[in-house]
C-alpha cells in the first residue's frame, strides 16, 4: 500500500513572556529530548522531517511599555515577527509547519505566517480550555497568551489601539473561519464577544453531549464547509484535562481526555489538509518529574496522531505475508 510523502518542518519558539511563569520556554527542548523527531520519522517510511531549530529574537527597546496592560510587549513583538517569517518560509518550502511553544502568544505569529504563505484561505481550530480572545482592555491579567485570537480576528481590529511594531501583522482572518474546541474557562468579555460575533465554540459540555467525532465534523462544517482550506490547528496542551497534562501554567480540570485529544488530530490528519500545527504551553517547571513526563508524552502522542500515527498499528513495510518459522 502506497503512502504519500508527508513533509514536516519543526520550529521551536522558546518564548515565555506571554505569561508570568518561568519554564514554558523549555517546552521545545523537553519535547525534542523525548525523541520527537525520530518518533515522527518512525511513523512510516514516507515521512520527511526537517528540524529548523529555535526562533531567536532581540528585544526592541523602542517600544517598551508601549501598550497598557500588555505585559512584555517589547518581547512579544520581535519574537512574533521572526516566528511569522519562519513559519511562512517553512510552509512555502512545501512542508507542514509544526511549531513547538512556548506560550500561546506565539499563536498570532504562527497563524499569520500560515496566512502569508497560503493566502487567506485557511481554517483555524483553536483547541484550548480558554478562548484567548482578550484585548488589552478586557484582559484581567495583561498576559498576552490570552490575546492571540483577538489580535488575529479582522472583526476585532477596531477594538485595538495602534500596535507599534506590529504593522507586518494583518488581522485578516475572519472569525467565521475560527472554531474552538475544549472551552471551559472563558472570561466574561470573551463570552460576550463569542456571542456577539456568533463564533463557533464547542465547550466541554458540547463534547459531552455529542461526542468528539460529531463535534469535529460540526466544527469543520462551519469553518471549512467546502473542505478545501488549509487547516491550522493551534493546540494548547491545557485543552487536555489537568490529570492528562498537569505541567502547564493555566490547567483546568474537566477537560479533554488524551483519547479525545488524539482523536482530534487523527481526524485532521485524515483530511489531508493540515497546513500548520502549534503545540503550546507545556511547562516542564511545573509539577513533579512524573507530571512533566506525562505532559510531554501527551503532547507527543497528539503530535504523532497529526502526522499519521495509527493506533491500529502499521503493516510491515515490504511484506504482505507473515515470516515463516
Ligand atoms: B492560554 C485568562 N483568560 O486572559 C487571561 O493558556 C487566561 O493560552 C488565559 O489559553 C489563558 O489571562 C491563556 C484568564
Ligand atoms: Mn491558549
Ligand atoms: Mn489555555
Ligand atoms: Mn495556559
Amino acid at each position: 500500500r502506497h503512502r504519500s510523502t508527508v513533509k514536516i518542518g519543526v520550529l521551536g519558539v522558546p518564548f515565555d513572556k506571554g505569561q508570568p511563569r518561568v519554564g514554558v520556554g523549555n517546552g521545545p527542548k523537553f519535547i525534542r529530548e523525548a525523541g520527537l523527531i525520530n518518533r515522527l520519522r518512525e511513523i512510516h517510511e514516507n515521512i520527511d522531517v526537517k528540524d529548523y531549530g529555535d526562533v531567536q529574537y532581540t528585544i526592541d527597546n523602542k517600544i517598551s511599555d508601549a501598550i497598557p496592560n500588555m505585559k512584555d510587549y517589547e518581547h512579544m513583538v520581535p519574537c512574533a515577527e521572526r516566528t511569522s517569517k519562519s513559519v511562512a518560509d517553512i510552509i512555502r518550502s512545501g512542508r507542514i509547519c509544526l511549531t513547538l511553544g512556548g506560550d500561546h502568544s506565539i499563536g498570532v505569529a504562527t497563524v499569520d505566517g500560515h496566512i502569508q504563505a497560503k493566502s487567506e484561505n485557511i481554517a483555524l481550530l483553536w483547541i484550548d480550555a480558554h478562548a484567548d480572545l482578550n484585548t488589552n482592555k478586557t484582559s484581567s491579567t495583561g498576559n498576552t497568551h490570552g490575546m492571540p485570537v483577538a489580535l488575529l480576528a479582522k472583526e476585532l481590529s477596531d477594538y485595538w489601539p495602534y500596535l507599534p511594531g506590529m504593522d507586518w501583522q494583518k488581522p485578516v482572518i475572519s472569525i467565521r473561519n475560527v472554531a474552538y474546541i475544549g472551552l471551559r474557562s472563558v472570561d466574561s468579555f470573551e463570552r460576550l464577544i463569542i456571542e456577539k460575533l456568533g463564533i463557533t465554540a464547542f465547550g466541554m459540555e458540547d463534547i459531552e453531549r455529542y461526542g468528539i467525532d460529531t463535534i469535529l465534523s460540526m466544527a469543520l462544517d462551519k469553518v471549512d464547509p467546502e473542505r478545501n482550506k488549509s487547516i491550522h490547528v493551534s493546540y494548547d496542551i491545557d485543552s487536555l484535562d489537568a490529570l492528562e497534562a498537569p505541567s502547564t501554567g493555566t490547567s483546568v480540570r474537566g477537560g479533554l481526555t488524551l483519547r479525545e485529544g488524539i482523536y482530534i488530530m487523527e481526524s485532521i490528519h485524515r483530511t489531508g489538509r493540515l497546513g500548520a500545527m502549534d503545540l503550546v504551553e507545556v511547562n516542564p517547571s511545573i509539577g513533579t518529574e512524573r507530571d512533566v513526563r506525562t505532559t510531554v508524552e501527551a503532547a507527543i502522542h497528539v503530535i504523532l496522531a497529526a502526522f499519521g500515527h495509527s493506533r491500529r498499528g502499521l503493516r510491515p513495510k515490504d511484506s504482505h505475508e507473515l515470516p515463516l518459522q
